[in-house]
């Protein structure tokens, strides 16, 4: 449902010091690495040295850590963790996309870092590079990583990432848990077949070949209600990482969504702020000829980017929410099922034009742009979209 729909920034920092424990000689090695990234970010061999110098005085450790990086803000991103989990074990570090970066840049500190995993995470024109670059030292450290991923993608990307002998899995005709499922079945046992189709649901994917063979196995309603509160669970609790990270221990341990305390008393409450929002819409969407629009101010865009488009009768709708401390709107854009242009496509480009970045899904795609375009980028966007 919600990929690139970019909710909370600010968090990741904090989350990320949690979940990745530093040495002291890694400290010193960050803070070299910093400097010099802020003065010339591509004198990489600078930087090898130091960390060199700083790991020859102790013992190498031994790589033996397993990391999945995914995507916190949906049922997609938490499920895949939640199946890399119960398939290779490890710890997962959920991102949003302003956040994605710094997680790798993170990790690629970690000198147990064994085998790195990284789930429905989709690349920009402006994010690309560097993660090639940060994939590359990573190849060079001889950890393994593996790719997954259903969002756009350039071709030359997966074609840099297979010589750097990166496994991608790639395919943007299932969501990326699907996929998951699919690649690892034999680590895994029935129940992730569940964490996978409600996976498929919340991406609109249930229809595809394999989502659907999947959903089949279960009751129709009882999957559509258990993803549904998983959806609104994750949504709610996008500020308090440690619970998105106690969600996917219990999908990985096989527990129904229903089984999780409160969770349904939960998404009681969030149901009830999303009818508020549709009285909010109805009185603050503005329209142009040919999208939908709408400035949030007290909840996330993703939650109201439905609504700006049904209610606006307009086959394309966009709602954004400003970043105070970061001087950008999250945004968000959804299509109808009668929206003949890819989205995902022409808001990569056109944010990336903007000074920003985005991309995604056909009908379904989120951009950060810069607080002073964020008019431009929609009268850009309706033009466009004709
Ligand atoms: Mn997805």
């Amino acid at each position: 449902m919600n990929f690139l729909s970019v909710l909370a920034v600010s968090k990741t920092k904090k989350s990320l010091s949690k979940t990745v424990k530093k040495t002291a000689a890694k400290k010193v090695t960050k803070k070299t690495l910093k400097k010099t990234a802020t003065k010339k970010p591509v004198k990489k061999s600078a930087i090898k040295k130091v960390t060199k110098k700083a790991v020859s005085k102790k013992i190498k450790p031994k790589r033996t850590k397993v990391i999945c990086i995914s995507h916190k803000e949906d049922c997609d991103g938490i499920s895949s963790a939640a199946i890399i989990r119960q398939a290779f074990g490890g710890d997962a570090i959920l991102v949003d996309y302003p956040g994605q970066m710094e997680a790798l840049n993170q990790v690629v500190l970690d000198e147990k870092l064994k085998s790195l995993f990284i789930c429905d995470l989709g690349l920009s024109k402006k994010t690309q590079d560097e993660f090639i670059d940060i994939l590359t030292t990573l190849r060079k450290n001889k950890v393994s990583v593996t790719y997954i991923d259903h969002h756009d993608i350039d071709p030359n990307v997966v074609k840099a990432l297979n010589k750097i002998k990166v496994k991608v899995i790639h395919d943007i005709n299932e969501c990326t848990a699907v996929l998951a499922y699919t690649a690892f079945k034999s680590k895994l046992n029935d129940h992730a077949s569940f964490v996978a189709a409600c996976a498929a649901i919340t991406d609109y994917m249930e229809t595809r070949p394999i989502g659907a063979k999947l959903l089949q196995i279960y009751d129709r309603q009882f999957a559509l209600i258990s993803a549904t509160v998983l959806t609104y669970n994750i949504v709610g609790h996008q500020k308090e990482p440690d619970y998105l990270l106690y969600l996917v221990e219990e999908l990985a341990e096989s527990k129904f969504p229903h089984a999780i305390p409160n969770t349904f008393e939960f998404a009681q409450i969030q149901v009830e702020k999303l009818s508020q929002m549709i009285a909010k819409v109805k009185q603050g969407m503005k329209t142009m000829k040919n999208l939908g629009y709408m400035e949030i101010l007290d909840a996330g865009a993703s939650g109201a980017v439905n609504f700006v488009m049904g209610l606006s009768g307009k086959d394309v709708g966009v709602a954004y929410k400003e970043r105070i401390d970061h001087g950008i709107y999250a945004v968000s854009v959804r299509g109808s099922k009668d929206c003949k242009v890819h989205l995902g496509k022409i808001v990569n480009s056109l944010a990336t034009s903007l000074g920003g970045s985005g991309g995604g899904h056909d009908k379904a795609c989120g951009a950060v742009i810069p607080k002073p375009k964020i008019k431009k980028f929609i009268t850009e966007l309706n033009k466009q979209i004709k």
